[in-house]
């Protein structure tokens, strides 16, 4: 295995590059990073250069590119097996896998109608049911994980699942979303992270503005 090189987007708006970026930050793996922003009208054109999906994230080791994020995350997870990117015990395991699964395949309405935003000011908007319904089900998954493990992580140390989750950190926090003392105290976890705290502070600074992603 050569060195890493992670390609993401805009640290402000692309959820699905922070996923295996956080965790390659909290694992304290090392890796090249790489940013290509997007453009929501045009689309970026430089995306067909390295992704056969032409979207980010990408993983390059050597000449082996990995695409999606969850597929990222299940490499670096064989690729370094001490880092404990899934738990240690196997139900533990497959409960984890389900719940990421379910985060990348689902929650459609969450996430088109609050959109990631690192920079966004802290505010309530009107939410349809649907993602009403989308929120209820992800503070279940919540819930159930830290009353099994005690936190602070969904799995006690932060894992793959973490990682899927972390966007949803994000909008849960800035659209106000929940008041549920056991998510607020695992997303203010989250947020103290070294790593969430060093991607934010870019993602802040960065120039582009997305109108799409502005909600
Ligand atoms: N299922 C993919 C989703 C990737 C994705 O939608 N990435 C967005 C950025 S967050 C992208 O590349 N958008 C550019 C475009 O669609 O042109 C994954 O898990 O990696």
């Amino acid at each position: 295995m050569g060195k890493l090189k992670l390609i993401i987007g805009n640290k402000n708006y692309s959820s699905w590059s922070f996923r295996p970026w956080i965790a390659l930050k909290v694992k304290r793996i090392e890796f090249i990073e790489e940013l290509s922003p997007f453009d929501f009208t045009a689309g970026n054109p430089d995306f067909a250069k390295f992704s056969p999906s032409k979207k980010v994230p990408v993983l390059q080791d050597n000449d082996l590119t990995v695409w999606e994020s969850l597929a990222i995350l299940e490499y670096l997870a064989e690729c370094f097996p001490e880092a404990g990117l899934w738990p240690e015990d196997r139900a533990d395991r497959a409960w984890a896998r389900a719940i990421a699964n379910e985060m990348h395949g689902g929650f459609m309405s969450l996430r088109s109608e609050c959109p990631m935003n690192m920079r966004r000011a802290v505010r309530a908007i009107p939410i349809s049911e649907a993602t009403g319904r989308d929120v209820q089900r992800i503070v279940d998954i919540w819930r159930e994980c830290l009353e099994h493990s005690g936190g602070p992580f969904l799995f006690g140390d932060f894992t793959n699942a973490d990682a899927m989750f972390a966007p949803v950190v994000n909008r849960i926090a800035v659209y106000e979303l929940s008041d549920d003392p056991d998510i607020i105290r695992y997303s203010e976890a989250m947020m103290k992270l070294p790593a969430w705290q060093e991607w934010e502070a870019a993602g802040k600074a960065e120039p582009w503005t997305v109108e799409e992603e502005e909600v």
